[in-house]
């Protein structure tokens, strides 16, 4: 952890820490502690200093800080070792492949308070306003054969859900694959990119993108009936910094469980809290169009769908859509 890191997680802590303990504990001088201090003041965390008490954070200002997420964070084996935050990017899946190109190691998290071209699938836009959302990337090396690269998406989603959820009146839905919905409006979507040879996994992205504290006026008028943001559906405003920490410790859990070989078990909690498994669906794959109902996952992550001639297929990107039956 930086200095920085440290003195945020000693101050979030205790009430107060005083200079001397604060330059003991990370063995630098109380001088050095103070223009650290003075550093983070300058980044707007209020921070009281006091000649009894000491230091104490009495305000952490809505902005995506590495020192600060580094700071909430403990014990993460691999998602959240090493944080970097943009004020400002095209996307945040562009500065994770070119890390992954200059071989960074896995688990590096980028954030962006704005980006210009955030992007969904196909080529899709993805809406990316300033300092109201949640817009990372996540670079990964896992040992998953390509075919299974699915499993990433799946584990995402869950980890998402899970974290939307400790969200007082949040009843979040997955939309398979990659949307995360709230009463049927999106609030969250997934992108995953992959570098691979035939059967290994170069590199794999997983660009993740939430409408945290959005209001509707920030939305195009095209997506305001159709997206949704946590602060719309909360009816108050979400600590961004937290939802984010939280987010990243549930990443990290739900990767451990994927490349210790524990897919079916996070496969499962998925399942709970999908809509389109159990319904009947119309699913476009281009020029192609499979109507059928959702049956489960495989062990790949592939949705598995029986068609109305009693077929099962195998489907592992698409857009759905649920059929209304009569
Ligand atoms: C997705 O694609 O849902 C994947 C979105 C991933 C975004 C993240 S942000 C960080 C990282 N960097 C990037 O450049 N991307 C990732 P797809 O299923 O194709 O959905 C795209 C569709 O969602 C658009 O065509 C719109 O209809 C809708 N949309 C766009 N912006 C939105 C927003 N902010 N909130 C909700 N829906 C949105």
């Amino acid at each position: 952890m930086t200095i920085d890191a440290q003195i945020l997680a000693a101050l979030r802590k205790g009430n107060s820490v005083s200079g001397a303990e604060l330059a003991s504990a990370l063995s630098i001088s109380r001088a050095a502690v103070w223009a650290r201090i003075e550093e983070l003041r300058s980044l707007g965390y209020e921070i009281e200093a006091s000649p009894h008490e000491g230091y104490t954070l009495r305000k952490v200002p809505d902005v995506l800080h590495a020192d600060d997420l580094l700071s909430r964070l403990h014990h993460v084996t691999v998602i959240g070792r090493d944080f970097r935050v943009f004020q400002e990017t095209t996307s945040t899946n562009d500065i994770a492949e070119k890390l992954a190109r200059d071989g960074v190691r896995e688990g590096v998290v980028i954030f962006a308070e704005s980006q210009t071209k955030g992007r969904g699938r196909l080529g899709r836009k993805w809406v990316s306003p300033p300092g109201k959302g949640l817009w990372f990337s996540i670079l990964l090396r896992p040992a998953i054969p390509p075919q299974s690269v699915t499993w990433m998406t799946i584990a995402a989603a869950t980890a998402l859900v899970r974290a939307f959820r400790t969200i007082p009146g949040i009843k979040p839905d997955i939309k398979w694959p990659n949307d995360i919905l709230i009463n049927g409006k999106k609030v969250a979507g997934i992108l995953t990119e992959m570098s691979a040879e035939l059967d290994k996994v170069r590199h794999l992205i997983l660009g993740i993108g939430i409408d945290v504290n959005l209001e509707k006026s920030d939305l195009p008028a095209e997506l305001q009936q159709i997206a949704t943001s946590l602060r719309i559906e909360s009816g108050h405003k979400i600590n961004r910094a937290e939802l984010a920490a939280l987010l990243v410790r549930n990443l990290d859990h739900d990767y451990e469980r994927v490349t210790s070989g524990r897919f079916a078990e996070l496969a499962e909690e998925w399942e709970e809290h999908c809509t389109t498994v159990g319904q009947e669906v119309e699913i476009i794959m281009g020029d192609r169009t499979i109507q059928g109902r959702a049956e489960a996952l495989d062990a790949d992550g592939a949705l598995l769908v029986r068609t109305e001639h009693g077929r099962l297929e195998r489907i592992i990107g698409g857009d759905v859509r649920t059929r209304k039956t009569t």
